[in-house]
């Protein structure tokens, strides 16, 4: 991360403040924001240089937001009046580039203290605040501390056996070098098929000499429906956006869609071919987010949406021993319990003469048994050379921020250490026994199920009105307790359990990284169910010591 520059304002020594704040993505730019306009000290430290969060570090060929603008944006005026995009679903350049207009027209750096690298933070209950130190040996003090740490921040790479032996050039999507790596004319490999890997997939299949495509899963992709946007038709909309992105709260997932209120048995055949039709017309996510209501309850109705899907997608591979691998007849997991993925030409990328596409699945294909000098091998005893290796293999995805950082509990304990056994968390925003400590955008939250501004939208206001009430309440410290956290996960839990999310691995639950716990890791009950919940917590501090 390099050495830090400055030794004076938010960077100085010995800090004593109302609230330090960790992330500078979404969540961290927006409590930031909050908590200045309520008056309190507040510094914001972050792993990087500047304002972007995961939109600074996954910088991979082809990266690109699958969530469309305006839903993926903040919803403070002076930020969106005075911002034009050029397309629905922006590139990573021009998110970077949001960034920086957020900051600017926010005025967030000024609090805020960069290539900062929290290593331990401790409570003390004698002076109720938060000893938090970074890696450079820094010491700062705050009433509270928020963790915006995203839930991207610790990336997983398999450990692949002789994987240190390989000779070329090998890198995870989320550390790719801002200045790329060429690949044109090169051999390549991409080991991960989630939206990562699709996106670089897409990006590079077509510059390299090979493309070698590891898939151990089939993505369930759905057409993004990317398109140009003008400064006139932004300008037409931005009126109406207070109401476009407060409707967001009101729906499931935080985006403009809802599921159907109809179950899918309720229509005819024909009634459902046209649903499905008219779904598939407005692209993006309205078949994963939109389809009927039931499909992610009954495996049945879950089918029919399969079934679509593959019809749809699978005309788009000529190649009968690829499309065997990307289009199984029988389904590889529930539809959308995996996050689809937008693309916009992998299946055609995917058809072409060197791009090839090897079936790693421990079932159905050869797995990857190692690393050579010169490439990789797997289980039928091949071995393939490449220049490089793209590893698009995810992360210890949403706890793994939040395990990284050195918290300890009053107790003594690390967080490392009590969640081998499972994230536990209060409203997904408190931990008990870490007095005065919020994190948004991580466990047991909407998080993964929802759009990220909406999400944290929703968790930093309600964070802002905790601090609030506390420091009116003259509160030395707040404290969910054991008994009120154990019904939260209960809850987590039984909202999952009532759904098809817990059938599968994903990142839904807690992702692949071997031995971590496998179970449900968002709040599945949606976004605008989850908004009154935790509110009406809040008022009385219901749960709270
Ligand atoms: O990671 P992933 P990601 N051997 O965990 C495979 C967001 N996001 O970086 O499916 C072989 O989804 C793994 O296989 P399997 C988005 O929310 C958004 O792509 O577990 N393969 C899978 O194919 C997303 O959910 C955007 O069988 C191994 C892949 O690696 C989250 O970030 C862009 C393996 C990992 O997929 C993470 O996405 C990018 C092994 N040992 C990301 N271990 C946009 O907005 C794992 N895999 C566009």
């Amino acid at each position: 991360f390099g050495a830090r520059q400055r030794t004076d304002g938010p960077y100085a020594d010995n800090l004593d403040i109302d609230v330090l704040i960790v992330g500078a993505g979404f969540g961290g730019a927006y409590v930031l924001y909050e908590m200045r306009k309520a008056g309190y000290s507040t510094v914001l430290y972050d792993a990087g240089t500047s304002f972007g969060g995961t939109w600074r570090w996954n910088v991979y060929p082809g990266a690109r937001v699958d969530s469309p603008v305006p839903i993926y944006e903040l919803a403070i005026p002076e930020v969106y009046n005075t911002w034009h995009w050029t397309t629905n679903y922006p590139d990573w350049r021009e998110l970077q580039a949001y960034f920086d207009h957020v900051d600017k027209t926010l005025e967030l750096s000024k609090d805020c203290a960069f290539k900062s690298v929290v290593t331990s933070a401790e409570f003390d209950e004698s002076d109720g605040k938060w000893n938090v130190v970074t890696a450079d040996g820094r010491k700062a003090k705050a009433r509270f501390l928020v963790v915006a740490a995203g839930f991207a921040a610790k990336r997983y790479i398999p450990g692949f056996e002789s994987m240190d032996k390989f000779r070329g050039t090998m890198c995870h999507s989320s550390f790719w070098p801002n200045e790329g790596i060429d690949y044109k004319g090169k051999r390549v490999a991409v080991i991960g098929t989630g939206a990562s890997g699709v996106q670089m997939i897409q990006a590079m299949g077509p510059e390299a000499t090979q493309l070698d495509v590891y898939q151990r899963t089939p993505n369930l992709a759905l057409p993004m429906g990317k398109r140009d946007l003008t400064k006139e038709e932004q300008d037409a909309l931005k009126p109406y956006y207070p109401e476009i992105l407060a409707y967001r709260e009101r729906c499931f997932a935080g985006f403009h869609y809802d599921l159907c209120e109809r179950n899918t048995f309720d229509d005819t055949p024909e009634e459902r071919q046209a649903h499905f039709d008219k779904l598939w017309k407005q692209a993006g996510f309205a078949l994963w987010l939109g389809g009927y209501k039931d499909y992610l309850f009954d495996d049945k109705a879950n089918d029919e949406a399969y079934k679509y899907w593959r019809k749809c997608q699978s005309p788009r591979v000529k190649n009968p021993d690829k499309a065997r691998i990307l289009f199984p007849e029988k389904k590889p997991h529930p539809f959308g319990v995996k996050r689809p993925c937008l693309e916009q030409s992998y299946y055609e990328v995917l058809d072409r003469d060197n791009v090839g596409l090897i079936d790693i699945n421990e079932k159905s294909g050869t797995p990857i048994v190692g690393f050579t000098e010169k490439g990789i091998k797997t289980s039928d005893g091949k071995e393939r050379e490449y220049d490089i290796i793209a590893l698009a293999t995810g992360f210890d995805v949403v706890t793994g921020g939040m395990t990284s950082m050195g918290l300890k509990s009053i107790h003594g304990t690390l967080l490392k250490d009590e969640w081998k056994e499972g994230a536990q968390t209060y409203l997904g925003t408190t931990i008990s026994g870490y007095p005065n400590m919020f994190h948004l955008y991580g466990p047991h939250g909407p998080t993964l199920l929802a759009n990220g501004p909406s999400a944290v939208e929703i968790q930093g206001r309600w964070i802002r009105d905790a601090i609030n009430f506390a420091t009116r309440q003259k509160l030395k410290y707040i404290n969910p307790s054991k008994e009120a956290s154990d019904e939260w996960k209960k809850r987590i839990n039984d909202l999952g359990n009532l759904t098809l999310f817990p059938t599968t691995r994903s990142t839904y639950m807690g992702g692949t990284v071997p031995g971590k716990k496998n179970e449900m890791t968002c709040y599945a009950g949606g976004v605008n169910a989850y908004k009154d919940e935790i509110r009406g917590k809040l008022t009385d501090w219901v749960g709270f010591e």
